[in-house]
């Protein structure tokens, strides 16, 4: 998953490294020639505390060898913004590349340097760990919280509604199928309202998913009213006390004025707990452009993106939540009915920044 976005994220870790790394690091009052743009901190004017385990009388009368450890140990240095200016336009060019969005990739600069910049790092401390967490906490920034969708359905009344939406081929209908599994599997009870009435074959696509995994979907006429349709799965589901219920809908795109309006209908007609946009990781910053629109037309609590098994770049993944100040929900990994992660901020900047520097 993202090996691309890996792979730049690593080059630009390393470069830190180095950069990094060629500060001095050796005895306070001996400066290097290359100093100049590295300013240490003057030494520590009161001796470091005892660690627990030392001996007493060494705390009171310190040897030679303890006082220069505790001198190196509290040197620090400053890193300034020149020193990691050109690998922080790697790391911009990588995103970018990666198809991060323009805001996201703004947004994880500016806490990177914030988080280096003036940073004083203590000799011992590896310079590996504070270039990881500086990107670390930067991608995390933009990636927002994450939500629990267990959770979020025991925290409502029953039965819990989440509307499917987004443009054509995404994946709406195949994740509905795969969201309906999860939760099953997670023992809720779920029906299926096939609410794409527009394309042809779709009512039938979706009911296939319904049989194979065993769980009701409640279908009218091609071509009917979809309200009406989700109306009725509403109904159904408060009558055999089902705990949620998924509604897919037609693809559209945000300015098919007929499509939008039917779906501002669905929403007052059964108002859903959760709407969720749907889009293809593979579409990049496209995926991130529509679900802005969506956003802005219709409305959108969480994003799903699907199609992220079949995306090196992961820029989709990185920016859409921040563009739309939603969170991403699920990630789709493939076209099995398992192929879903609930997506998890912590474990992907853990996998994005995995491996050694
Ligand atoms: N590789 C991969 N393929 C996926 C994933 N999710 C969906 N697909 C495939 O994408 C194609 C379109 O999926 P659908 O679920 O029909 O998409 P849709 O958004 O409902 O399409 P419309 O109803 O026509 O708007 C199918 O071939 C799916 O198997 C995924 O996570 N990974
Ligand atoms: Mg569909």
């Amino acid at each position: 998953m993202f090996k691309a976005l890996k792979e730049k994220l690593f080059s630009v870790r390393q470069r830190l490294e180095t950069t990094i790394s060629e500060q001095p690091k050796e005895a306070p009052d001996t400066p290097s020639p290359s100093l100049d743009t590295h300013v240490p901190s003057p030494p520590s004017q009161s001796p470091e505390p005892a660690e627990p385990e030392e001996d007493s009388r060494d705390k009171k009368k310190p040897g030679f060898a303890q006082k220069v450890v505790s001198l190196v140990r509290d040197r620090e240095f400053i890193i300034s913004e020149k020193d990691i200016e050109d690998s922080l336009s790697d790391l911009e060019i990588g995103l970018l590349e990666s198809d991060v969005a323009f805001s996201a990739t703004d947004a994880i600069l500016t806490k990177v340097r914030e988080d280096l910049t003036g940073s004083k790092r203590k000799i011992g401390t590896s310079v590996d760990s504070v270039i990881t967490n500086a990107l670390s906490d930067a991608l995390l920034s933009v990636l927002g919280e994450g939500v629990n969708i267990l959770d979020f359905i025991a925290s409502r009344e029953k039965p819990v509604k989440i509307l499917f939406t987004g443009v054509n081929g995404t994946g709406k209908t195949t994740s509905v199928a795969k969201v309906a599994n999860f939760l099953t599997k997670n023992g809720l009870t779920v029906a299926i309202g096939a609410g794409d009435t527009f394309r042809a074959g779709a009512i039938e696509q979706i009911d296939v998913h319904g049989e194979r995994l065993g769980i009701k979907v409640i279908q009218h006429q091609e071509g009917s009213d979809p309200s009406a349709v989700l109306y009725d799965t509403v109904q159904y589901a408060k009558a055999h006390n089902i705990d949620v219920v998924l509604g897919d809908t037609a693809g559209r795109f945000h300015n098919r004025v007929n499509l939008m309006n039917q779906l501002a209908k669905i929403r007052r007609v059964i108002q859903p707990d959760l709407i969720v946009y749907v889009d293809e990781a593979v579409a990049g910053n496209d995926a991130v452009i529509r679900a802005e629109e969506f956003a802005k037309s219709v409305g959108m609590d969480a994003v799903m993106l699907t199609k992220v098994d079949m995306d090196p770049k992961g820029g989709a993944a990185i920016s859409i939540a921040h563009a739309v100040g939603k969170p991403l929900i699920f990630i789709g990994v493939g076209q099995g009915y398992d192929d879903i992660v609930p997506f998890e901020p912590k474990a992907i900047v853990a996998d994005l920044l995995a491996g050694e520097a």
